[in-house]
């Protein structure tokens, strides 16, 4: 069911939600802007970096939703089975608000569905779902929407007229005090990428509870520092050991299959695709910490059909998401571990194949 924003505003203002966000910069700020317009009282979940959720977490969703009345899912760009496997081992309404491109729309009446950026987003309108929650509420703190901007643009930011809009907002110069909401968002992927989903989770508490500038109670966590520095030395290593293993399958496509510790492959991706801004650039990549298995593809290229390689992966069977904004055009698919080199492989064929 898609609601227009009055609609869906007054379901939101009298909810008492548990809030699902996503595990990255973005999610946290969006559940931590959503909430402070809300309210206080407000549980906060995120899941334990899946798309697809399985038994032991819908049951656990189950228990956390009971002294709430809707579940609100922000920035997760779940799949509508996924949506719909939440609104019944919940037995409440799910509304979900996002900013990927998809058209997995959901069609059940026990699902509210809001995503403006849906059918893609070329002009970079919706670059951040915190952005999309901050108009619906017309409350938000600036230094922090530009900072979920940051999470899922990085460099791309000083480009994006959203994220000047909120700089300029608060004083700042978008290209001179860039780093002020840069660092703010490697505090938040320190922990994500080290996997430390518990930290995670506890976060838009602290934020939208906590009092104090929640850019300031960021910078000031000892723990988040910690792993922001652990993080960002092996995404510096990684980065040029894929750089050097990086191998030319077709034209200009590239790809490499490497494995770390940390959650990297979406820096290390992003890193080489502006470093080669003609190349499409593929990266297989296991996360040690989590077990997580996944492929990034990745250009600054306009000129790729990027919707059809997406489509052919999906019939693959493999689960699928993405972007597709001038300059940033990304496809992540999650994969299990033990089938990485297969699904590698495979995904190699199908783009040859349509850029051939
Ligand atoms: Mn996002």
């Amino acid at each position: 069911m898609q609601l227009e924003n009055k609609q869906l505003m007054r379901l939101i203002s009298n909810s008492n939600p548990l809030i699902i966000h996503h595990w990255d910069a973005d999610g946290v700020i969006s559940a931590t802007t959503l909430a402070s317009y809300i309210g206080q009282g407000i549980d906060f979940e995120s899941p334990p970096f899946r798309y697809s959720l399985d038994k032991n977490y819908l049951e656990l969703l189950s228990l956390r939703s009971e002294n709430h009345d809707v579940v609100i899912i922000v920035d997760l760009n779940l799949p509508s089975k996924a949506l719909m496997e939440i609104s019944v081992s919940t037995n409440k309404p799910v509304i979900s608000i996002d900013h990927h491109t998809t058209n997995d729309i959901p069609k059940s009446l026990s699902i509210v569905y809001y995503n403006p950026a849906k059918n893609g987003d070329p002009e970079g309108l919706w670059p951040s779902a915190a952005h999309v929650i901050a108009l619906l509420t017309g409350t938000y703190d600036p230094l922090l929407i530009s900072t979920s901007i940051i999470g899922d643009l990085d460099n791309e930011a000083k480009n994006n007229r959203i994220f000047k809009k909120y700089m300029d907002e608060i004083g700042l110069d978008p290209e001179n005090d860039f780093n002020i909401p840069k660092e703010c968002a490697m505090q938040v992927w320190g922990a994500e990428a080290l996997g430390k989903i518990d930290i995670i989770k506890n976060l838009p508490t602290v934020l939208a509870y906590g009092g104090i500038d929640p850019c300031a109670a960021l910078m000031r966590d000892p723990v988040l520092t910690m792993l922001k520095n652990e993080a960002e030395e092996e995404l510096s290593n990684l980065i040029s050991k894929a750089d050097a293993q990086l191998e030319k399958v077709f034209d200009y496509f590239y790809a490499v299959l490497i494995n770390g510790n940390g959650r990297l492959i979406s820096k290390i991706s992003r890193t080489l695709a502006s470093k080669y801004p003609d190349k499409l650039i593929m990266i297989g990549y296991l996360a040690k910490s989590t077990n997580d298995a996944s492929i990034y593809i990745r250009t600054k290229r306009n000129d790729i059909n990027f919707s059809a390689i997406s489509e052919k992966i999906k019939k693959l069977g493999y689960q699928v998401g993405g972007k597709n904004q001038a300059n940033n055009n990304v496809i992540g698919v999650e994969i299990k571990p033990e089938s990485l080199n297969e699904a590698y492989n495979n995904i190699v064929e199908v783009i040859k194949k349509e850029l051939s």
